[in-house]
């Protein structure tokens, strides 16, 4: 199927006629084309938005919130559809694509369509001045929305709807390695009602769509979910240009277990915390450390646990991990196992790639545990971003917060006690975004999510989101007496 950029309510071949290869992970064939638009595609894209705007950003709340609504609704109706896009886009297990990443898409312009008739700003009255401030929030005008494969229409969403709820006209690009769904996308705008040119859909790669869009001198906000080093470039990009920026990174994250944990919570948990999504989620937790006193019971039951999973076609119902995102991907999170040996890692389960029947040409790798007896390794330094988690013992308190927080990144970080004085102790001290204490991945959409350190600028959720999404401009007036 090839697909096209949605601009201005039409869907529109590249005005290069360029197009690249859009594969099906999990039969690792080519399965269609997208466009790999140029620097005039997304200028078209940016025109429609600027055209959009004066219109979008005067609307009523309660029109704004009655079309994001809409999309909601339709997202919800097509979940099965939708679904079925997104595992044969992206290699995901259909049953995680229907229970998870389609209704969470829902969920985000669902959320923001409340939200924005609940957003407000602040007042001050300066007493003894006579003056009185409030500070206006306006829409930003048109603003870019770049996201990765590993979640793509729920992290798409994520981005988008608080920027048009906020009143803002986008230019977005979704990863040229899962672009279907951000496609099927637009035809639900254009059925849900949502003006002509307030969402534009650009495809094609980083370094020409992507790169067009943060160099373009008039679109003043970037929020972009990826790699830390992509980040790295986009901050040195949009930086002299004074853009507003919302990056959101890698993770390495820490899975702290203590002894005193409700232990069959934590090993079901710590399971999909390590292999959800194929390890491809920016929280997983991919270092796993573990109390000394039940170090080899849980060992041995998560090596269990870890057996008992199925890799699999992701349209097989009883598939518990699918296919990794593409054949480069796959190499990358293989080049790790390698290192692993070489550092003296000791691979306890996985590290092989899988053959599915049927599927043969699939990208498929075994969850993978390894353990390492040191945090300063390669293994728990750089972000893997696969099915791989090491596991390492510790004694104290004091000796894994010192491990857990010495990394570049800080996400997210899961901690599992029962130990109500060392949870406030340790989540005071843990330098991450964000911190689950027995659980991982519980999100309220209210809540403020991104990371410190390496792991990104700025936090998107809830009235966050929309504050990034808005400019502040504070209205300061004064009185005076009457004139008698
Ligand atoms: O991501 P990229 P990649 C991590 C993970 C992974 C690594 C690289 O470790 O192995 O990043 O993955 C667009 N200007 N994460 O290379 O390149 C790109 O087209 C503008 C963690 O696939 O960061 C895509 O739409 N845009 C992460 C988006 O950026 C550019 C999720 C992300 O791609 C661009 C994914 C440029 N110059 C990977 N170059 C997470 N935090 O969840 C690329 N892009």
């Amino acid at each position: 199927m090839n697909i096209k950029n949605y601009i201005n309510g039409a869907f529109l071949a590249p005005l290069s006629g360029n197009y690249i290869d859009n594969y099906n992970p999990s039969k690792g064939v080519i399965y269609g084309q997208i466009p790999n638009s140029s620097k005039e595609d997304v200028e078209l894209a940016y025109q429609a938005a600027k055209d959009a705007y004066p219109s979008w950003s005067n609307t009523t709340l309660e029109e704004r919130s009655s079309i994001l609504s809409k999309i909601a609704q339709l997202i919800k109706e097509k979940l099965d559809f939708l679904a079925e896009a997104e595992a044969k886009d992206n290699g995901k297990p259909l049953s995680l694509a229907t229970a998870i990443d389609i209704p969470r898409a829902s969920s985000n312009f669902q959320f923001f369509a409340n939200a924005i008739t609940q957003f407000s700003s602040e007042a001050y009255e300066s007493f003894g001045l006579n003056a009185m401030n409030f500070t206006l929030r306006h829409p930003i005008g048109v603003v870019g929305c770049i996201s990765p494969w590993n979640l793509p229409l729920y992290l798409f969403t994520w981005k988008i709807a608080p920027a048009i709820a906020a009143g803002n006209c986008v230019v977005a690009k979704p990863s040229e390695v899962t672009p279907m769904t951000a496609y099927l996308l637009g035809e639900i705008c254009n059925e849900a009602g949502l003006p002509k040119g307030v969402l534009n859909i650009v495809h094609g790669l980083g370094t020409t769509t992507g790169q067009a869009i943060i160099e373009h001198p008039n679109i003043k906000a970037i929020s972009f979910t990826g790699g830390s080093t992509t980040g790295a470039h986009i901050a040195r990009t949009a930086a002299p240009m004074f853009k507003k920026l919302s990056l959101e990174l890698g993770g390495k994250n820490p899975n702290i277990i203590f002894a005193d944990c409700n232990y069959n919570e934590m090993l079901a948990t710590t399971v999909r915390s390590s292999f959800a999504n194929q390890g491809q989620i920016c929280l997983c937790g991919s270092r796993i450390f573990v109390e000394e006193s039940i170090y080899e019971r849980f060992k041995k039951d998560f090596i269990q646990k870890v057996s008992e999973l199925k890799v699999g076609n992701p349209f097989d119902e009883d598939t518990n991990v699918g296919a990794l995102v593409s054949k480069a991907h796959l190499e990358k999170v293989i080049s790790y196992i390698n290192i692993a040996e070489e550092e003296g890692g000791r691979i306890l389960f996985g590290g092989k790639k899988v053959e599915v029947i049927g599927s043969e040409q699939g990208y498929y790798l075994q969850p993978t545990i390894i353990e390492v007896t040191d945090n300063k390794c390669k293994l728990n330094q750089e972000e893997i971003f696969g099915p791989i988690v090491t596991i390492m013992p510790f004694k104290t308190e004091a000796e894994v917060l010192q491990m857990a927080n010495d990394v570049t990144y800080g996400l997210s970080a899961t901690l599992w006690t029962n130990n109500l004085n060392r949870t406030m102790q340790m989540t005071k001290q843990i330098e991450a975004g964000i911190v689950w204490v027995n659980t991982w991945l519980l999100r309220d959409l209210r809540t403020p999510f991104g990371g410190m350190k390496n792991s990104g600028v700025g936090r998107e959720g809830g009235f966050e989101a929309l504050r990034f999404f808005t400019e502040p401009k504070n209205v300061c007036i004064k009185a005076y007496p009457n004139p008698s």
